[in-house]
């Protein structure tokens, strides 16, 4: 799976009056290599129209959907896998409910969480935050490149590695080179929410994100 532009959706923070499939299929046509449905709603009914939806599009592209949390949501729509955090499903218990070949990531924030996911054996981790953000009400510090680093240094070189949390056009250099210099590997892609969906024109900004991170990453 190419992770290099990983975009994570977030309804609430796409501008006034724009349409959340329209927004979508821009980002897809500036290049996103992979999308997140992120819905933290109690509405399951909602959340499954979205994610078939989103699917529909996205298969256009031929861009492989992941959703967050919900197993149920997944196996529904058939998506390709599911991202989880360190509160949410244990691994091993989605591996056992989702088809073998699904795509498991998961949230990691320090290097401990970084050699227990290489132990489990997840197909990838989200790394972060990275940097500050409004997007998700964070729970821990940022992590800084440094923190990129330390992280990639624990990690099994097996296991893909996207970085995440206030990546921004501006930052985007910083947070690509950092975890190389600490750790001798980089990261396999940048996942993004408000810097896309909060975008004007988000295909403009999927282009020069992508433009960007493949001058750093070799697509798989
Ligand atoms: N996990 C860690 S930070 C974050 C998530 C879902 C939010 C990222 O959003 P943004 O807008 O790219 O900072
Ligand atoms: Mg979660």
């Amino acid at each position: 799976m190419d992770y290099s532009l990983y975009l994570v959706t977030g309804r609430h923070l796409l501008p006034p009056g724009v349409d959340y499939y329209e927004s979508l299929e821009e980002s897809l046509k500036g290049g996103v290599t992979v999308v997140q449905v992120r819905e933290k709603t109690e509405d399951t009914r909602a959340f499954v129209e979205i994610a078939k939806r989103t699917q529909e599009i996205c298969s256009r592209y031929k861009v492989p959907v992941i959703i967050n949390d919900r197993i149920d949501v997944a196996l529904a729509i058939n998506a390709v896998g599911v991202h989880l955090g360190q509160t949410d499903m244990p691994y091993e218990t989605a591996r056992q409910l989702l088809p073998e070949s699904a795509v498991i990531g998961l949230s990691v924030s320090s290097p401990e969480e970084a050699r227990t996911a290489s132990k489990l054996g997840v197909d990838y981790v989200g790394i972060g935050p990275i940097w500050w953000t409004t997007s998700k009400t964070l729970q821990k510090d940022v992590i800084g490149v440094r923190g990129v680093g330390a992280i990639l240094s624990a990690l099994s070189p097996q296991i893909k590695a996207v970085g995440i949390g206030g990546v921004k056009q501006n930052n985007l250099i910083r947070t690509l080179h950092g975890g190389v210099a600490v750790s001798g590997r980089g990261l396999d892609g940048i996942a993004v929410i408000s810097e896309i969906v909060s975008s004007p024109d988000p295909c403009t900004t999927a282009q020069r994100l992508l433009r960007t991170i493949l001058s750093f990453i070799e697509r798989p």
